[in-house]
């Protein structure tokens, strides 16, 4: 009963807590719905990332082409060091994706991790402003900022992909990016009525 008690007081604080820091910081709503799609996407990738085994980091599919390693430090270094400093209006500072960024396992965790909580109260600090504003990217262009930003999604989407297929290679199966596997998917198809159905699943239907 006491724990029980004590989690209730911790849960109330903790209430408490985020009820101050809405009033205290005011974020434009499209600016959280942005950090709200952020946090989903970058917790689907998260979940690839745990996926990789220590022995996997740096095999390499082919020569020239990148480890999970390289696709995690490169990740986290565009977040924070391209995309963080443009919207902040300043030049990118982008450092690569080489082993001398982080080396190892928990080095590469650690830094992905450090990199994105950085980015993240980056773009949570920008005012309505900034979001509407434009932002130079590194080839030159003016883009509005909530337009790059979306890109960086896609940005980090495309990186995600590779990890799968590259640890895929590996013999590791990450999970399914919303929990049904394509077959599991089939499977609840209603294909009666479907013209691209294969012939026996609309024989079988009818
Ligand atoms: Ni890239």
């Amino acid at each position: 009963m006491a724990a029980r008690q004590g989690g209730c007081i911790i849960r109330r604080a903790l209430e408490h807590s985020l009820r101050l820091d809405r009033r205290l910081v005011f974020i434009d709503p499209d600016i959280q719905s942005f950090l709200d799609y952020l946090s989903s996407v970058h917790a689907r990738t998260r979940r690839v990332i745990n996926c990789i085994r220590a022995d996997d980091l740096e095999w390499i599919p082919a020569p020239g082409r990148w480890s999970v390693g390289d696709q995690v430090r490169h990740l986290a270094g565009i977040e924070r060091w391209m995309y963080a400093e443009t919207v902040m209006g300043r030049p990118s500072r982008y450092p690569g994706h080489g082993l001398e960024r982080a080396r190892g396992l928990p080095a590469v965790l650690e830094y992905y991790d450090r990199l994105h909580a950085e980015s993240r109260a980056i773009f949570a600090s920008l005012g309505r402003t900034q979001w509407m504003g434009r932002t130079r990217t590194p080839a030159g262009a003016e883009v509005t900022t909530w337009k790059w930003l979306r890109a960086m999604l896609e940005h980090e989407a495309h990186h995600r992909g590779q990890l799968y297929f590259t640890l895929g290679m590996r013999g590791v199966t990450p999970p399914p990016l919303y929990g049904l596997s394509e077959p599991e998917l089939l499977a609840t198809s209603e294909l009666a009525g479907c013209a691209d159905a294969p012939l026996a699943a609309r024989v079988n239907a009818t």
